[in-house]
């Protein structure tokens, strides 16, 4: 495909080191549950069913970027939907999350579990319209799941506080977790290349609850796995995300991503610094407005607006740091009342 050559996209500009007119903003989770006509839309409409249908799939990727005048739409989709589309049997439960109805726990599981091996076509159908209706200043952010959080729900059954079934599985059986990340790594590279060739104009990789491993096991039991992805989508700006991941962050650097996420935790100064010096690379970040402070006041929102910018304009001069696309820490709460939303994305614009 011919990909959307955009050269005044603050984003793109952003994540390629260069200077936009004004700070690029999108949020995590700005489509869905926060937003009325999100949820219209999806009355009596099961998550995977829509995350399977086209239209219904752009209509909610365009929807947040219509009421807010974001910088980047993200693609309306779910971790898991490769590994539905790839034969796994799952589903997404309201007000729960994705759930298996046989975790994965012994070699045979993991070697009967499918790997996705063809292209995603109603994805593909709703990027093309989603595409057709963004400015040349609006990018598309495809994303896929990274391999420790999509294990995570294959080995838990679902969402999981302590992840113990896969820590006791990465270090009881190696080969069992070698072999499980090689066919996860396979069914999110398929997934992304449905995205790549459908002309998404950037990417990111959400390995969510990687914060939640040691440095050595990061390191060695999922990092290379996360490098291979990032490697597939190299002709695009990739962004790199994980929660609770300040220890983390060199090695999430070094995985190859254009773009750090960093959560609300650290400083993105300090961010920059540690990955700097640890990792030898300078990169992108992106973030870090702690997604609670949607409820406090208009004038609380701006102070720490303006700290955060502060710490990024910090980090760029120190040159630990080549360019910052403002996001929240993680995802946007559903009970965040819109209109500050919206609000807020101005101002972090405008000032
Ligand atoms: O009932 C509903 O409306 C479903 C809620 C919902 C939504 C809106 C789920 C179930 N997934 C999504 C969409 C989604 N998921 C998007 C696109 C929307 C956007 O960002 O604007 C994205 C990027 C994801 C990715 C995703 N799914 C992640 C990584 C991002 C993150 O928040 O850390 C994770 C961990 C999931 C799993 C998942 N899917 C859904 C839920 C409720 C969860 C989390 C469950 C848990 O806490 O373990």
């Amino acid at each position: 495909m011919n990909r959307r050559q955009l050269t005044n996209a603050p984003l793109l500009q952003a994540a390629r080191g260069e200077t936009p007119d004004h700070t690029p903003v999108w949020f995590m989770r700005q489509a869905g549950r926060s937003l009325p006509e999100y949820r219209k839309l999806r009355e009596g409409v099961g998550m995977l069913e829509s995350c399977f249908n086209p239209d219904m799939l752009a209509e909610i990727t365009l929807q947040p970027v219509r009421r807010h005048g974001v910088d980047a739409a993200i693609l309306f989709s779910d971790i898991v939907v490769p590994l539905k589309a790839a034969g796994v049997n799952l589903d997404i439960v309201p007000g729960r999350g994705p759930v298996l109805e046989h975790p994965i726990r012994t070699l045979s599981d993991v070697q009967a579990l499918p790997t996705l091996e063809h292209e995603i076509t109603e994805v593909a159908e709703g990027i093309d319209t989603i595409l057709s209706e963004l400015t040349e200043t609006q990018a598309l952010i495809g994303f896929v799941g990274g391999p420790f959080t999509l294990a995570s729900y294959l080995v838990e059954g679902g969402p999981s506080k302590n992840h113990i079934h896969t820590k006791a599985l990465m270090h009881n059986e190696p080969k069992t977790w070698a072999l499980l990340m090689e066919k996860i790594t396979a069914t999110v590279t398929a997934f992304l290349a449905t995205q790549m060739h459908a002309g998404i104009d950037a990417m990111q990789l959400f390995d969510s609850w990687a914060g939640f491993l040691t440095e050595h096991d990061y390191r060695e039991l999922v990092q290379p796995y996360s490098a291979q992805i990032l490697e597939t989508a190299r002709d695009i700006p990739r962004i790199h995300f994980g929660v609770g991941t300040g220890e983390l962050l060199p090695d999430m650097a070094a995985a190859g991503p254009d773009v750090v996420g960093v959560d609300w935790r650290v400083p993105l100064d300090r961010a920059a610094e540690r990955i700097h010096r640890v990792s030898g690379r300078v990169t992108g970040l992106q973030g870090n407005l702690d997604p609670a402070m949607l409820f406090a006041s208009e004038s609380a929102i701006a102070r720490e607006v303006a700290r955060i910018k502060g710490e990024a304009r910090a980090a760029i001069e120190a040159g630990n740091a080549t360019g910052h696309i403002f996001n929240l820490g993680h995802g946007v709460l559903p009970e965040t009342d819109p209109e500050v939303i919206t609000r807020t994305v101005r101002l972090i614009q405008e000032d």
